[in-house]
């Protein structure tokens, strides 16, 4: 059986370690697995047309769709199942993703349990629903307690990004107390932007990032990271399409959990 993957860019290392996982997992159950990569959302129809022709039974998408363009997608494979992992809940298509909302929620509250007031946001691309969620969910659990983020940047997810954000949100008079970072990626940049300015992490600033792929326990220090458990995300959605039966909309929020290391105090 082969089954299909339009991902999105795999130099960043969320989607490289689902893809990892998803291969993994149908080379178990005798199934293989044809990835095509676009560079550009748009480049998802292409992709699906080029798949299709090589007869693939099942399609999965992990590339950040708008609901009408995801459900266009999937009314373009019928009768080929689609699993998307990157729409909004309100998409009319099969999920499988992760609480976005709940992860951004476990960030702020760590910050603000640790007494952090002055925080900073580090945000993904706009153009990316998981990233305008987790900057919403942040937003909303800081206003709670009636906190104003004291600066908003957007970065491109690459570590290089989060470098020359964290630079800018260094650069001000006063240092923020935290930065929340909507990935672990562009955390990395920023502790390397932290680390040239002779800012302590954690002692002058705490950061906390999004994802825990398998580097960020390696980080200096090791990163405090909200989960999101590629792995299972990858194997389960194989799972399902390889037993897919057509009745009804098949959409799981997968819960993600805050991994405290030492980047945060
Ligand atoms: C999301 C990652 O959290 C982020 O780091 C980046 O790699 C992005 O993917 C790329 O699209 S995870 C996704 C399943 C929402």
């Amino acid at each position: 059986r082969t089954l299909g993957l339009i991902t999105t860019d795999l130099a960043l290392h969320a989607p490289s370690q689902i893809a990892s996982a998803v291969k993994s997992r149908a080379g178990e159950c005798g199934a293989s697995v044809l990835i095509s990569m676009v560079e550009h959302p748009e480049r998802c129809q292409a992709a699906l047309q080029e798949l299709l022709a090589q007869r693939v039974e099942g399609l999965l998408v992990n590339v950040p769709l708008d609901d009408l363009d995801a459900e266009k997608i999937r009314q373009l494979a019928a009768p080929v199942p689609v699993l998307f992992f990157d729409v909004s809940p309100e998409a009319k298509v099969h999920r499988l993703a992760f609480d976005a909302q709940q992860g951004a929620t476990l960030g702020a509250e760590h910050l603000l349990s640790l007494g952090h007031r002055k925080i900073a946001l580090l945000s993904g691309p706009e153009s990316s629903v998981s990233s305008r969620a987790r900057l919403a969910g942040w937003q909303a659990r800081l206003a709670q307690d009636n906190i104003i983020p004291c600066a908003i940047a957007h970065g491109d997810w690459s570590a290089a990004s989060g470098y020359e954000k964290g630079h800018q949100l260094l650069a001000g008079n006063a240092l923020p107390d935290a930065i929340l970072v909507a990935n672990d990626q562009m955390a990395l940049g920023v502790m390397r932007a932290c680390a040239e300015k002779g800012v302590a992490v954690p002692g002058q600033i705490s950061i906390v990032g999004f994802d825990d792929t398998a580097d960020s326990a390696w980080f200096s220090p090791p990163l405090t990271t909200v989960r999101q458990a590629f792995r299972e995300a990858g194997e389960r959605s194989v799972e399902w399409l390889l037993s897919e039966s057509a009745d009804g909309l098949w959409q799981v929020q997968l819960p993600v959990t805050l991994v405290e290391r030492h980047s945060s105090a």
